[in-house]
């Protein structure tokens, strides 16, 4: 199809570009916070979602490329805002489990953040269960180091992936970020809102922050909230938001 022949040019070309979507804090310890979502700017077909790249990407082996570029251009921006002297946001970046660890013409992500003057406590790492099951002791000794480096570590999609928890034994982790699916209809399942307060429960006890994903509406907002959750993301509070938009919400909290 069109996109394999042309997503390696729209790396090269710089037709990717980075959304940030705002991160609601309820009782972090930092306000200002958001997750870094790819987008493609394509020249004819316009903006296309990563749900309609990402998985032909994954396919191509170009998801490490895909996810090093981002990694760059949000370090670009936050050096940017930390320049501005204003306040500076926290943001999660995504990583593909696919070559999670892996070393061969991948970026060293630790080392560009100190390269570029970069406190790494201002990057969380999106990873999914299935990279947290990883067994391979490249994937391993990364998320060892990463974690020593301070950087944090969010389960993206949890309860979706693998059931098993073994995991949340042998590697801290710092966020849950609870599957939008189990949120859509917390207002009328009780079976959905008692998976959200087991899991807020388990984590609280396991010292770790849950960030509830695709909240739309108002009623599922107080849910969440009445439940204790210290996060929420989705459309009720804002959409992905192009570079200058955010811009535009972080100084609304000056
Ligand atoms: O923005 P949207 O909801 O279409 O994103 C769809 C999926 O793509 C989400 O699950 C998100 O985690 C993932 N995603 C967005 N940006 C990136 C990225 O830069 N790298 C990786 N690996 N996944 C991403
Ligand atoms: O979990 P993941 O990283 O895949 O989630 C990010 C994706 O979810 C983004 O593509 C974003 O556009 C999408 N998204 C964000 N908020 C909402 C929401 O409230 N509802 C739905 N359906 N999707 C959302
Ligand atoms: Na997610
Ligand atoms: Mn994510």
């Amino acid at each position: 199809t069109f996109i394999i022949n042309e997503l390696e040019s729209a790396l090269s070309r710089q037709e990717l570009i980075v959304y940030y979507q705002p991160i609601i804090s309820l009782s972090l310890n930092h306000a200002l916070y958001a997750e870094a979502l790819v987008r493609w700017n394509h020249p004819v077909r316009g903006m296309i979602p990563p749900s309609d790249f990402l998985p032909q990407a994954e396919r191509m082996g170009l998801i490490d490329k895909i996810d090093d570029y981002v990694f760059k251009r949000v370090c670009d921006d936050l050096k940017q805002w930390t320049n501005s002297g204003r306040a500076v946001p926290h943001i999660s970046i995504n990583r593909s489990a696919h070559n999670f660890g892996g070393q061969r013409a991948r970026l060293d992500w630790l080392a560009y953040l100190r390269e570029v003057s970069i406190p790494s406590e201002l990057i969380t790492l999106e990873i999914t269960e299935s990279t947290l099951m990883q067994k391979q002791s490249e994937s391993r000794m990364l998320l060892y180091r990463l974690r020593d480096a301070d950087i944090k570590i969010a389960v993206d999609d949890f309860g979706t992936g693998y059931s098993s928890l073994s995991y949340l034994k042998e590697m801290d982790v710092d966020y849950l970020k609870i599957d939008r699916s189990f949120i859509h209809d917390i207002d009328q399942s009780e079976d959905d809102r008692a998976i959200v307060e087991a899991i807020t429960e388990m984590a609280k006890r396991l010292d770790i922050m849950v960030i509830a994903e695709g909240v739309e509406t108002a009623i599922q907002a107080e849910i969440l909230k009445n439940i204790g959750c210290h996060a929420l993301q989705g459309f009720f509070y804002s959409k992905p938001l192009s570079k200058s938009e955010f811009e535009v919400y972080l100084r609304s909290f000056e």
